[in-house]
Formats: C-alpha cells, structure tokens, sequence
C-alpha cells in the first residue's frame, strides 16, 4: 500500500465523519447572497465550491492547507503533494517513500510515444499533452474498479492509484512532448532513483552544469501545484471527476482549460509581451520610453500581461518566490533587469488607468523569463509545465472529493428572462436591516 494511502485510511473515517456532521447541523445554513450580475459573469466571488487543499487570501496570497506559499518554497513537490493530499508535511521516511512510488511509475508507454510522433508537428504542447494523458485512460484503475461494483466509499483508493500513476508519469509525457515537438529528438528515459524534479529537469536535455535549472523546475512546480478550486483548470477537473469519470478523464479536461489565454497560457503571452517591448524600444528602454509605451498599450485597448488577478490584491507571493530566486542567484540578464523596471512602473500606470482592481504582478510576470534565461526558449512549451505542477493540485482536490464522496455537480442555469425576473421579485421584496441598498 502506498504511503498516501496509508495515512488517508487513517484520515478518511475523520473527514467524513466531520462533513457528515457538518451537513447535518448547516446544511440548511444560508451562507451568502448572489446578484445576477454574478450569475451572468462568471459566478465571480460566489463562496460555491468546496476547496481543502488552498486558499487564496485577497491581501496576502496562496496558503497550502494553512501554510503560507513562501514557507514552502524550499520543499520538493513530493512534499507539497504530500500536504495537499493529506494536510500533513511528510516525514523524510514519507518524502523518499512517495518519490520511489511516483518514479517506479514513471515510464510512458509505448503507444503514447507513436500515437503523438504521429501527429501534426504544429500541434500545440498543451494539446498533445492533454492527448496523451487521456490515451492512458485504458489503464485507469478507478474505472476497472467502478465497474467490479466497488462500494463508493472505497474509490477513493483506484483514484489515488490512478493519480499516482498519472503523476509518476506526467513529467516523463511532458518532456518527451519537449523533445519531440521542439527538437525532433526522442524522448529521454526516466531515472527511478531521481526525485519528480530533478527527473523532469534532467529529462529535457538542457545544459545544466551548475545544477540551477533543476533548481529552478523545483520551485516552479513547488509554486503552481494549486491556487484554489474555483480556477478554470480546478473547476473543471472536479466536474468531470464529480460524474464518476476517472482522473485520466479529468486531469486530461483541466489541462484544455489551463490552455486558455486568460489562464495558464498567460506566462507564454508575458514573455511575448517582454520581447516586443525590447523589440520596440531596444534591450534597456529608460523609465520614461516604458511609462508612454505602457499608456499607448493601455489605449490601445490591450492588457498588460503579468498583472492584475481576479482574487488577489496585493503583489502575488509566488512572484516574490521567483524574484528572489533570480536575486539569491545573482542572475543577470537584461529580461530580468526589464522585469524589476515593469515592478517599478507598471502598478503606478494601471492605477492611474483606475481600471485594474489589482495593479500588482501576478507569477506570470516572471516565471516566463526564468525559464527564458535558463534556456527554455520555447515560450509555447510553458504552460505545459504549468500543467505538470498544478495537476498535483487537482488530483489532490479529486482525492478529497471522493473521499467526502460528494456529490456530482449540478447548479441551476437560468434564462437571461428568468434571471430578469428574479431580480425583479428580490428587489420588490422588503430587504432586512442587514442586507445592503
Ligand atoms: N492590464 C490592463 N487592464 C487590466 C489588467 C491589466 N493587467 N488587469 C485588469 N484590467 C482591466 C480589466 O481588463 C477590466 O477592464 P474592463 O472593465 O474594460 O473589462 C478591469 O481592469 C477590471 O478587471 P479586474 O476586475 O481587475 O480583473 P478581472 O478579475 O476581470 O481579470 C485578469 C483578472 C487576471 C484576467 C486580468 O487582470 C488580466 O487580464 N490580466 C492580464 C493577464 C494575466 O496576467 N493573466 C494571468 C492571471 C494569473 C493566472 O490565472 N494565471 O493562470
């Protein structure tokens, strides 16, 4: 038996019996109220998910099960999923015992590898991602052990099964697709003594004489292994897991929504933007060529890729995590020098837009450029690192759902109509004294 799953058949009777409990005495409970505007946008900032793993503080950032992220960032994501899965930190005993478990899974099939050389060399990293995760579904353990009549209780064990397995395997899939798609080169073999890490850092094939880019995929994935359940990617996972539907299944569709512009793709399009301001004004623009060109770019009608969030509100610690490693290494490249400048700048232009609800930097405003000055020049290839880390994450949110066995998910969409004619019913209604105007 797994370590995980040795501590979570500790775990699972307690969580349960809590939520149960829970239920029982709140499940009536009125917890908020929702405007129409929220229903009609996005259902921004309606508390309506469960979420054990994280939690994102407006003023302060990501917590992993309580822990602030900059506490964390010295650990190895074998710890951090450890955590997420459990609400523990590891033992070192735990720690090697669930890296040996993750890399003994580690090997890729071979008809994954024939299934993506088959495929158009254009096809995005995210897509063949996300492509060969769900070819690997034939192995689900979850789905053969749904269909033997396993009681609903006990799926949670397939699930973990499965999500090690998706996981041992995912940094091998992902630099594979590196290699293949961006160097016509064969993917590298994993090494079962190496750590999930330094595994897929060794497994790209870059140079690394001093160790520092190994380093670096380390706290990369430390960083982005989960930021809530209410995100695109989350969201998604859990919904498609909520229908029975296995991990492969469902870390497959999260990973399309991570694709998204607006998401994980984000880091990509911060790099581009980065390149085109040194294109535009050369490689050391002073403050003043960067004030006006942020303002034509912001009449332009355009973003500024790398700042604001839609929950947090100050400076993303996972952005200070990445700057202090650039500082603590001493590196120098005139990216990262235009990286400090656009901190300088850029929260003093998109204030005096006044549009912006968070004028900070969020992590995409540098983790591109580490990647860049390291020699991963591939700028489409990072949100599939991305998605390496943060299916931790949601495999973890998985893990929890099933355990609490909750239920599949199912809110109630409205007509435009329907909604307008709430709206009008609750405003005819006499509010309370504590309801706002
Ligand atoms: N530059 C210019 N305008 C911005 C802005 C930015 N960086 N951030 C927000 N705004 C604008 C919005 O476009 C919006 O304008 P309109 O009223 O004209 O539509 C207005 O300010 C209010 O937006 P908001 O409420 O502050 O922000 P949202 O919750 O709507 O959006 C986003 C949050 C992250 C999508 C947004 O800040 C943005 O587009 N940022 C740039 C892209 C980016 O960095 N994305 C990565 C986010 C991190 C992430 O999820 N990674 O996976």
């Amino acid at each position: 038996m797994s370590v995980l799953a040795e501590r979570l058949s500790q775990l699972a009777p307690v969580w349960r019996q809590q939520y149960r409990e829970f239920l029982a005495e709140y499940g009536n409970a009125v917890v908020a109220e929702i405007r129409a505007g929220q229903v009609a946008g996005g259902m921004r900032g309606v508390p309506a998910l469960l979420c054990e793993t994280s939690l994102v503080i407006p003023t302060e950032g990501l917590r992993i099960r309580g822990i602030p992220i900059l506490e964390l960032e010295d650990r190895t994501p074998e710890e951090i999923f450890y955590l997420l899965c459990t609400g523990e930190l590891p033992s070192a005993e735990h720690r090697a015992a669930l890296q040996q478990e993750l890399a003994q899974r580690a090997t890729v099939p071979a008809y994954v590898w024939n299934a993506l050389r088959a495929l158009p060399s254009d096809s995005h990293p995210m897509a063949l991602l996300s492509a060969g995760l769900l070819m690997m579904e034939r192995e689900s353990a979850f789905r053969k052990a749904f269909e033997a009549g396993t009681p609903r209780a006990e799926l949670w064990k397939p699930l973990l099964e499965d999500c090690l397995t998706l996981l041992g395997r995912l940094p091998t899939l992902a630099a594979g697709i590196y290699r293949l798609r961006f160097h016509g080169a064969e993917p590298n073999e994993p090494n079962p003594q190496a750590d999930w890490a330094s595994n897929y850092a060794a497994m790209l094939g870059l140079p690394d004489p001093e160790g520092r880019f190994r380093d670096l995929v380390r706290l990369y994935l430390v960083l982005h292994s989960d930021h809530e359940g209410g995100n695109v990617s989350a969201l998604t996972g859990y919904t498609v897991a909520s229908a029975l539907s296995d991990p492969f299944y469902a870390i497959s569709a999260a990973l399309n929504g991570l694709a998204g512009p607006l998401h994980g793709l984000a880091n990509q399009e911060c790099l581009r933007f980065l390149l085109h301001i040194q294109q535009e004004l050369g490689p050391a623009p002073d403050d003043h060529q960067l004030e006006q060109f942020l303002e034509q770019w912001l009449a332009s009608g355009r973003v500024i890729p790398g700042y604001g969030h839609a929950v947090l509100r100050v400076t993303d610690p996972r952005f200070t995590a990445f700057r202090t490693f650039a500082q603590r290494h001493g590196l120098q490249h005139e990216l990262i020098a235009l990286v400090e400048q656009l901190y300088r700048i850029v929260p003093t232009v998109l204030q005096r837009q006044g549009k912006a609800k968070n004028p900070w930097p969020n992590i995409d405003a540098i983790s591109g450029v580490l990647l860049y000055t390291h020699g991963l020049r591939e700028f489409e290839y990072y949100t599939v690192l991305f998605g390496v880390s943060r299916a931790m994450g949601i495999c973890a949110q998985l893990l929890v759902h099933r355990i609490l066995d909750t239920p599949i998910m199912r809110p109630k969409s409205v007509t435009l109509e329907q909604l307008r004619t709430m709206a009008l019913e609750h405003s005819s209604q006499p509010q309370d004294a504590g309801s706002p105007a």
